[in-house]
């Protein structure tokens, strides 16, 4: 595996590169451009220049998260091939600088949904929470409000303004489309991109909707092992894989996140890895990384990432905020810095035993 950070660009992030840089063991970053809207084909210049900045600091661009789809794609409506074809092209000025990782999502309306986003822990550290009662008793319109005041001044990905705006037409966009339509949409989509991925060996790599159930009666379908094993199949070519986020399908209690890995083996192109701590199964907040501060068992998750020989880029994911720091919340660079260490140090002793394990056995 690559260990990699995510960042926004430095028009949008309080965090630096150089700061980055001197995270041991991280290589690159997983970035985008973050000032582009769903539906806009991205221009190789702008990729080349974006590349350029992460050279120079010593870093590399290691992926791009997210590219995202354009809601006439997601829905299936008649202007969707124009989209498509946008897609396509921002895929093909990628291939041509030499990036080969997207990920993206197919989520309806909202991407990653939190109720809180400084939850205060006992330690004084805040976090990123999720209850689902405050989301039976809110208005969806009212969401994006609810929030705001806690985002530091920073743009959110998938919670930017002009999108909250049109969260009501966004809602009615979506009235006719249920998990099947919007299974049949993502197939017609990735058909569609296919060929430009295998020309260019892009690895799109879709994140898994989080929390990983229906929020406010849209559909979601990236949610469990039978359906992304449904994706796998439906579009049976390795480009077509997976962000493996093991917060966004452990929200789900009843996903088994090692196992899942391992039925993935092959197709998981990214790997987003956090805990989080339950409260109850519907009140969630997200932990520091290490295992015993939340409830998965991260040594069981990254082993199981070992096992399938995974050797794609993997980012710490959301962290909490400490130290004071004033950021982007989930994306602060202490607390990303202490995940993507302890993340390594794991992967260090896993790799470290099954050499071992080996060298006794003789083989
Ligand atoms: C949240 C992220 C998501 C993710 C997108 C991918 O922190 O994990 O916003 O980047 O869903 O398209």
């Amino acid at each position: 595996m690559e260990m990699t950070l995510r960042w926004y660009g430095s028009a949008f992030d309080t965090v630096t590169l150089k700061q980055i840089r001197q995270i041991p063991g991280v290589g690159g970053v997983i970035t985008t451009l973050y000032d582009t809207v769903p539906g806009e084909v991205w221009s190789r210049e702008a990729i080349r220049k974006m590349k350029e900045e992460v050279a120079e600091a010593g870093l590399r661009v290691s992926g791009i998260e997210s590219v995202n789809v354009h809601d006439a794609i997601k829905v299936g409506s008649s202007d969707r091939d124009a989209y498509i074809e946008n897609y396509i092209q921002t895929l093909e000025n990628l291939g041509l600088e030499d990036i080969h990782l997207v990920c993206y999502n197919f989520m309806p309306v909202f991407d990653w949904t939190r109720t809180e986003l400084a939850r205060k822990r006992q330690d004084g550290s805040t976090v990123l929470a999720y209850n689902q009662k405050t989301v039976d008793d809110m208005d969806p319109e009212k969401m994006f409000e609810s929030i705001e005041s806690d985002m530091n001044g920073t743009v959110m990905p998938g919670w930017e303004p002009e999108r909250m705006e049109r969260v009501k037409e966004l809602f009615e966009l979506y009235k006719d489309v249920d998990d099947e339509k919007l299974f049949e949409n993502l197939k017609y989509f990735l058909e569609k991109i296919m060929p430009v991925c295998n020309k260019y060996d892009i690895k799109m790599a879709i994140h898994p909707d989080d929390p990983a159930w229906s929020v406010f009666g849209l559909p979601r379908i990236i949610i469990n092992k039978k359906n992304i094993l449904r994706m796998m199949k439906m579009v049976d070519d390795p480009h077509n894989g997976v962000t493996f986020c093991s917060g966004s399908y452990g929200t789900n209690l009843e996903n088994d996140l090692p196992d899942m890995i391992r039925s993935l083996k092959g197709r998981i192109h990214f790997a987003h890895v956090r805990n989080l701590k339950f409260n109850s199964p519907t009140d969630f907040e997200e932990a520091a990384h290490l295992s015993s501060d939340g409830t998965f068992d991260m040594y069981e998750i990254m082993k199981a990432l070992y096992d399938i020989g995974f050797d794609g880029p993997i980012r710490p994911d959301h962290g909490r905020m400490i130290w004071d720091e004033v950021a982007m919340p989930g994306y602060g660079l202490y607390d990303r810095a202490l995940g993507a260490t302890y993340l390594n140090g794991l992967w260090e002793a896993i790799d470290k035993n099954a050499r071992r394990g080996q060298e006794r056995s003789g083989q």
